[in-house]
C-alpha cells in the first residue's frame, strides 16, 4: 500500500528538513517499506491520516496512550493545566500529586524524580546506581532496549562477560568497556559474570518484560535470580518498566514477577502522551541525587505542569474501581490474541501470538515462542512486512517494525478487535503467508 499523496508530499518536506524525515528512526517505515503515514488526527483507538484515511491503530505511540488517543479527561486536564502556565521550571503541585500516585501504587518506590523521557530516566538510574554503589560496570541483556544513552547502545562482547562494544557510531569503545552485556534466560551467565565481575558490579539493568526485539516473556526464577545475584554482590536491581510500568498492572511487571527492584524506571504511561520520565527507588539510595547528594541529575522541563497533569488523568482512570480498567485490558487483549490465533491456526502456520495483558507480539517463527532475542528468525521481518502492508491497506495499523508489539488501549473495543481479526485474516490469504 502506498501512503497518500498528502502523505507522500509531506514526507518528500520532511526528508529535506529532518534524517530520512522522522524524529525517531522506526518511524521511517524502513523495515517494513513504503513510506511513513502522516497522522492528522486520532482519537480513541483510532487515527485519520493528512489524506482522510482512518485506521485502527495498535501502536497507540509505542505504549503512553493506554487510555487511547485524546481521551477527554486527560485533554481537558491539560488544557486546565496549560491555561495556569506551559512551564514554571519551579516546583508546582501537579508534581507532588504524581509523585503520589506512584509512591502510594508502587510499594517499591519511596521516592520518584521526573524527567522528560524514558532514554533520560534509564541514564540518570545508571548514573544514580554507579554513584551509590561506587562501582562502574553494568550488565544489560541481548534484545533490551533501553532509551539511547550511550553506555547502552551497546552489543554482547566477543567473550561471554567481556565488556560490550558499542552498537552505535559515535560511542566511544571507552564508553561500552564498562558494559557487559548478557543473553536473556541464561542464569549461568549471569552467574559467571557476577563470578568475573562481582564487586565491580554496579546494577543489572532489565526491561520487565523484554519488548523491543519481539515479547521475549522471562522465567520467573530467572528474574529471581538476577535479584538474589545482585543481593548477593552489593549490585544494584534495575527494572526497567518504561513499558510495563502502570501497562501490565499497577505494580508492573516487579508485581507480575514478585520481584523487588532496588531502582525501576518509568515512562510513556505516566506521562499520558506528554513528555514525562521517572526513575524511584529505596529512598537511601534515591537521596543521594543532587541536591542532597553527590550524583548529579537535573532538567528544564523535568515536572512539567502540563505533562503532569496528563499523567495524572491517565493513571486517575487506570487506577479507579479497583482494577477495572486492567481486568477490561486484559478481556480485550486475550480477545484480539483468541481472534489471530485462531485466523493463524486455520491457516496452518507455525507461528504463534506472545500476550501479557494488553501487550502482543506476533512470533512469526515455528516452534515455542522465543525467550532470547537471538531466536527470532531474521526471515520473520519479511513475512512481517507482507503482513504491515496488507493490514494498512485494510485501515489496520501496526508497528512498522517486525520487532516492536501491539498495545491494546481500553479505547479498543469488540468492534475494532474483531475487525482486526478480520482484516489479519484476509491479509494471511492475500499475503499468501
Ligand atoms: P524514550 O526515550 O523513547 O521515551 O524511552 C526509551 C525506552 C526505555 N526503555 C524501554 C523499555 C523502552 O521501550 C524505551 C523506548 N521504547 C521505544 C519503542 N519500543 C520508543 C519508540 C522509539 O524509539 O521511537
Amino acid at each position: 500500500m502506498t501512503a497518500g499523496s498528502r502523505s507522500r508530499a509531506l514526507h518528500a518536506k520532511a526528508r529535506s528538513l529532518m534524517p530520512a524525515g522522522v524524529n525517531s528512526p522506526v518511524r521511517a517505515f524502513g523495515s517494513v517499506g513504503g513510506e511513513p503515514i502522516f497522522y492528522d488526527h486520532a482519537s480513541g483507538c483510532r487515527f485519520t491520516d493528512v489524506d482522510g484515511r482512518t485506521y485502527i491503530d495498535w501502536v497507540g505511540s509505542w505504549g503512553p496512550l493506554i487510555l487511547g488517543h485524546a481521551h477527554p479527561a486527560v485533554v481537558e486536564a491539560v488544557r486546565e493545566a496549560a491555561g495556569r502556565g506551559l512551564s514554571f521550571g519551579a516546583p508546582c503541585r501537579e508534581e507532588v500529586r504524581l509523585a503520589s500516585m506512584v509512591v502510594e501504587t508502587v510499594p517499591h518506590l519511596e521516592m520518584v524524580r521526573f524527567v522528560s523521557s524514558g532514554t533520560e530516566a534509564v541514564m540518570s538510574a545508571v548514573r544514580l546506581a554507579r554513584g551509590a554503589t561506587g562501582r562502574d560496570t553494568i550488565i544489560k541483556f541481548s534484545g533490551c532496549y533501553h532509551g539511547h544513552a550511550d553506555h547502552l547502545l551497546v552489543s554482547a562482547g566477543s567473550g561471554l562477560a567481556t565488556f560490550g562494544t558499542p552498537s552505535s557510531a559515535g560511542v566511544p569503545g571507552a564508553f561500552a568497556r564498562h558494559t557487559v552485556v548478557l543473553p536473556l534466560d541464561d542464569e549461568a551467565a549471569v552467574e559467571r559474570a557476577f563470578a568475573e565481575h562481582g564487586d565491580g558490579i554496579a546494577a543489572v539493568i532489565i526491561e520487565g518484560i523484554p519488548a523491543n526485539a519481539g515479547l521475549l516473556v522471562q522465567r520467573r526464577e530467572f528474574m529471581e535470580r538476577l535479584r538474589s545475584l545482585c543481593t548477593e554482590h552489593g549490585a544494584l536491581f534495575i527494572l526497567d518498566e518504561v513499558i510495563t510500568g502502570f501497562r501490565v498492572g499497577p505494580g508492573g511487571a516487579a508485581a507480575l514477577y514478585g520481584v523487588e527492584p532496588d531502582l525501576a524506571t518509568y515512562g510513556k504511561i505516566i506521562g499520558g502522551g506528554m513528555p514525562v520520565g521517572m526513575y524511584g527507588g529505596r529512598r537511601e539510595i534515591m537521596e543521594q541525587l543532587a541536591p542532597l547528594g553527590p550524583v548529579y541529575q537535573a532538567g528544564t522541563l523535568s515536572g512539567n505542569p502540563v505533562a503532569m497533569a496528563a499523567g495524572i488523568a491517565t493513571l486517575e482512570v487506570l487506577l479507579a474501581d479497583g482494577g477495572a480498567a486492567y481486568r477490561r485490558l486484559e478481556a480485550l487483549g486475550e480477545r484480539l490474541a483468541a481472534g489471530l490465533r485462531g485466523a493463524i491456526e486455520a491457516r496452518g502456520r507455525p507461528w504463534s501470538v506472545v500476550r501479557e495483558g494488553s501487550i502482543l507480539w506476533l512470533s512469526l517463527g515455528g516452534g515455542e515462542p522465543p525467550r532470547r532475542s537471538e531466536n527470532i528468525d531474521p526471515a520473520s521481518a519479511g513475512v512481517y512486512a507482507v503482513l504491515h502492508r496488507a493490514l494498512l491497506e485494510r485501515g489496520v495499523y501496526l508497528a512498522p517494525s517486525a520487532y516492536e508489539v501491539a498495545f491494546v488501549s481500553l479505547a479498543h473495543d469488540e468492534a475494532a478487535i474483531d475487525e482486526t481479526v478480520g482484516a489479519f485474516e484476509e491479509a494471511l490469504g492475500e499475503a499468501g503467508t
